[in-house]
């Protein structure tokens, strides 16, 4: 059995995506981040860096229980365990590899800038909305020209770059304009219509959203910490 700890972001969508797609068994832990959960003590034991997802597979290498966390490695794991959704040839492997880093380390950071520059930071913040919100649209237009050469991110088949990449690029905030990307378009479609990812919707639907008005109102240095801002700030 697969344990998740999680949340309702991107990031978490992913794992469960894939989960659902190979049909390993799992079960979900949510993990409150707004409120600070992940700095608990046995949440660290977890993961030192404190965010989710995590996992914890209670039949891991070896029989034995394995923990990981980081959604990239997460995905690799479970394309490993499950033998699917990443190609066993060398080249085409690696060029799976290559896309999902290009997530890891490119779309998911910088349209978590972009959100967070767009939804909470204070007014005057122009300069970090139009860089984040640049670099996003950028992006954007790398897969717009990758999915009109190649059917899926990663090759010609479907898998974990493909899962890595959904759940951003359907998120309503970012809003990507689909008009204007019609190879997105298509490859979203595609997904949206995947039983597997029926299945994450209506898990999504049952995880808790954050309340930022409650939360501000109830504990109000909350979003400070979760933003590293005033008190929290360490620089
Ligand atoms: N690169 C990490 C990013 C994980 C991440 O940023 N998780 C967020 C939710 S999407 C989180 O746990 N935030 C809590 C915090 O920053 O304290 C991954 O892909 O797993």
């Amino acid at each position: 059995m697969i344990e998740v700890y999680g949340m309702s972001s991107p990031n978490v969508q992913k794992v469960i995506l894939m989960l659902e797609e190979t049909g390993l068994p799992y079960t979900f832990t949510f993990v409150n981040v707004f409120t600070g959960e992940q700095f608990a003590p046995p949440f660290q034991a977890l993961n030192p860096n404190t965010k989710v997802p995590v996992i914890v597979d209670s039949d891991g290498p070896g029989g034995k229980a394995f923990t990981l966390f980081e959604s990239g490695a997460i995905l690799m794991y479970l394309a490993e365990k499950a033998g699917r959704f990443w190609p066993a040839d060398m080249r085409a492997r690696h060029i799976v590899s290559q896309w999902l880093m290009v997530q890891m380390g490119g779309l998911g950071p910088m349209s978590g800038q972009y959100v967070h520059f767009m939804k909470f930071a204070p007014p005057g913040n122009d300069y970090g909305r139009s860089r984040y919100g640049t670099e996003v649209n950028r992006l954007f237009g790398v897969l717009e020209q990758r999915l009109g050469e190649s059917t899926w991110i990663g090759g010609n088949e479907y898998g974990i770059a493909d899962m890595a990449f959904w759940p951003w690029v359907r998120n309503p905030i970012l809003a990507v304009p689909m008009d204007k990307h019609p190879t997105i378009a298509r490859w979203n479609e595609a997904i949206a219509a995947r039983p597997a990812a029926q299945r994450m919707q209506k898990w999504l639907d049952t995880v808790p959203r954050a309340d930022f008005a409650k939360l501000q109102a109830e504990n109000p240095d909350a979003l400070d910490r979760y933003f590293g801002r005033g008190k929290f700030s360490k620089v």
